[in-house]
């Protein structure tokens, strides 16, 4: 591995100063799954869907030519009134983290020139499309983590 892939590789897998997805979820309480906190016109899995659609896009995005990216921004949320259970919270959590991981093995793929420009991407490369991802998952993820914090629904244990 060159030098910039490792350090590319290190922010993908370590994620040294924001909360991993699996700390932001860890012992959510399944009835507020589909709360909208105060003031919030999304639910807590509203806002973990649009952390996958907007990933997942943007995976594609630079891989296939024929894809339709969802309408802005209403195609980037779940509908206002969609609801999930245990199955599908879980179901969102571990495509976050599938998608997070085709993406680290993309940008270590030694074919994949991961700077280049994709011509049907608009001439966006793929290490700009992986860390567009990685920001908007930190942003919202802090935001799931202080929206827990408001609503109380962090275990009391936790420092
Ligand atoms: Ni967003």
């Amino acid at each position: 591995m060159t030098s910039y892939v490792k350090v590319i590789h290190a922010a993908f897998t370590q994620e040294i100063p924001h909360m991993s997805v699996d700390e932001a979820v860890a012992d959510f309480p399944a009835k507020h799954f589909n709360t909208k906190p105060p003031n919030v016109p999304y639910s807590f899995w509203h806002l973990l869907e649009h952390i996958r659609i907007a990933q997942r896009d943007l995976l594609e995005y630079v891989q296939d030519p024929k894809l339709v990216s969802p309408e802005w921004p209403e195609g980037y949320w779940p509908a206002p009134d969609a609801t999930t259970d245990a199955a599908g919270w879980k179901r969102t959590i571990a495509a976050i983290k599938k998608d997070l991981k085709q993406m680290d093995r993309m940008l270590a793929d030694p074919r994949v020139d991961i700077f280049a420009p994709v011509p049907f991407a608009n001439n966006k490369s793929v290490v700009r499309c992986a860390f567009l991802a990685l920001d908007h998952n930190s942003y919202h993820l802090g935001e799931f983590g202080i929206l827990r914090q408001v609503m109380e629904l962090w275990p009391k244990k936790r420092s």
